[in-house]
């Protein structure tokens, strides 16, 4: 059986889960539904990442003892990632003692195999970023992210012989283009390593940092957070065991935001060839959100948070908009009346008016009971099925790319093929003509498949929709959902009466012209 193994970055747990997170929360719950779907088996991991200078900082901003305080925040993600829905498998915290063993076990190694090295060193030190910078990667000598010039500071600490693998890392980008995708990001890691990219810095001395794991072979040292943080993604497959590991490993698809390229990129893949382990088989990368053209920050007060999204408009209709808004791999932007545009056309005008019109007339006409498919189908039912067909196929391609607004689109042209279909047979007003009842009986049943063919490609897009749709058409939990078309719904099948799937958002109307 085939299988997949899907990671998340490791969140900070400094702040919030915001749309950002959530985004890449919704892209990966999206994939791995889908999977599932598809009968591979399926890893999904997720996590906090709790070490470093940063996190004990936000401890003590927050008056508490730092490992207190991760577990508080810790716990708040695990707890929205929950009431979001999110289907994670596993959720990993680099304060685990598991993984913490096997952070020590990895350096012992390495260390051992004569790559990790004692050295004095001086450099400018983004305290922000918790490294070291070289002075071409500053902009007018600050910090690109954080814009505050780095400290020269001058210690010893453990290095990492990154430099010794680059060139193998280099060839086998040349020989597997997609390791890293899209394309862009591709060629960003590939002229990272065109240039020298030096050796790692990979411990920082307990006299300013004592928040991190140990080296084993030093006790005066703590590890660099990004050394400690990224081996999560095989400490979580060794917790469940060898054979675990073995089995998905080399289904590895990471999924990360733009901003972490590089500890992808380039530490983590010469991390594991010095470590001995596979490469991992995808680094797929995702573009960054801003909130009407700003970037979301605290100081801003612009941030978007998922749980009140859910709140305010539904957890399916936020993935909605943001699977359907952005374009993976490019950056996007949140605004409110793009959403609310969205919402009311897509979902509440197409999807759930047609949901419920179906329904309507199934109670009005039949008492809600599905009426049979006697004889041929007419042209336009078999054009129907063929369209969610097509729908399906068209599903698959895109989602093999990561095209999720497409593949949203695929099923979206189904829905205005149905809407059509509801057109041009017209089965409320041929149910005006007493002879005709039999023919609105089978223009119904097609449409309550397509239903029920909603209920299936949109679960992972939309789960809770699916489940309602399952329960409107009042599918039991063990019935065969991917029976053939025409042949699920048994004589004598009741259908429920509709709800509002997506009451519309009232905008505020514009004065007419005078
Ligand atoms: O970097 N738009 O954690 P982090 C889109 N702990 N995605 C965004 C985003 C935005 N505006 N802001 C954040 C770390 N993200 C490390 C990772 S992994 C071993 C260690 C998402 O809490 C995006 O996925 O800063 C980004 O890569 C991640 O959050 C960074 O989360």
């Amino acid at each position: 059986m085939s299988r997949v193994y899907i990671t998340t970055p490791l969140y900070y747990v400094n702040a919030d889960p915001h749309l950002g997170s959530a985004y890449t929360m919704i892209i990966t719950d999206t994939l791995a539904r889908y999977y599932r779907a598809q009968g591979r088996e399926t890893f999904y991991l997720t996590g906090t990442d709790e070490h470093g200078d940063k996190i004990a900082q936000a401890a003590t901003e927050a008056g508490m003892e730092t490992k207190a305080f991760t577990d508080k925040v810790s716990a708040a993600f695990r707890e929205a990632w929950d009431r979001c829905g999110f289907s994670y498998d596993y959720f990993i915290r680099t304060t685990d003692a598991s993984h913490i063993r096997y952070v020590q076990e990895i350096l012992t190694r390495v260390h051992q195999a004569g790559d990790i090295y004692f050295d004095r060193y001086g450099g400018l030190y983004c305290f922000g970023c918790e490294r070291f910078y070289t002075p071409k990667e500053l902009r007018n000598g600050k910090c690109p992210d954080h814009l505050t010039e780095p400290k020269l500071i001058e210690e010893e600490n453990y290095f990492f012989r990154m430099s010794k693998y680059q060139e193998r890392l280099l060839r086998h980008i040349k020989d597997h283009p997609d390791f890293v995708r899209p394309e862009g990001f591709r060629n960003e890691v590939a002229a990272m390593l065109s240039e020298p990219v030096g050796d790692l810095c990979i411990s920082r001395p307990k006299s300013r940092l004592t928040w991190g794991i140990e080296i084993p072979f030093d006790p005066r040292y703590v590890t660099y957070v990004w050394f400690d943080a990224l081996i999560n993604y095989v400490s979580a497959l060794k917790t469940k065991g060898e054979e675990f590991f073995q089995k998905f490993w080399p289904e590895a698809e990471h999924f990360i935001g733009k901003d972490i390229v590089k500890p992808h990129g380039v530490f983590w893949p010469t991390m594991l060839i010095a470590a001995g382990l596979p490469l991992y088989k995808h680094l797929n990368v995702h573009g960054f959100w801003t909130r009407e053209g700003q970037k979301m920050s605290k100081s801003l007060g612009n941030i978007i948070s998922p749980l009140e999204m859910k709140e305010k408009i539904g957890m399916d209709a936020f993935r909605y908009f943001v699977l359907r808004e952005s374009v993976f791999g490019q950056d996007a932007d949140f605004r409110e009346e793009n959403l609310t545009a969205r919402y009311n056309a897509d979902l509440a005008n197409n999807l759930g008016n047609l949901v419920s019109r179906v329904l309507a007339m199934q109670q009005r006409y039949f008492d809600g009971v599905v009426q049979p498919l006697a004889g041929p189908w007419a042209a336009e039912d078999r054009q129907l099925k063929a369209t969610f067909v097509q729908a399906e196929s068209e599903v698959e391609k895109q989602m093999a790319e990561l095209q999720f607004h497409r593949a949203l689109e695929a099923i979206w042209a189904a829905l205005d093929a149905t809407n059509r279909y509801v057109v041009e047979t017209a089965p409320y007003t041929l149910i005006k003509d007493s002879g005709k009842a039999a023919r609105v009986g089978e223009i119904l049943h097609h449409l309550l498949e397509v239903v029920r063919m909603l209920s299936i490609h949109l679960a992972p897009f939309l789960p809770e929709t699916s489940v309602k749709l399952r329960e409107l058409l009042n599918i039991s939990a063990g019935a065969p959902l991917d029976a053939p078309w025409g042949s699920f719904f048994t004589p004598g099948h009741k259908i429920n009466p509709p709800v509002a799937l997506f009451p519309r958002i009232e905008t505020e109307k514009k004065p007419a012209p005078a």
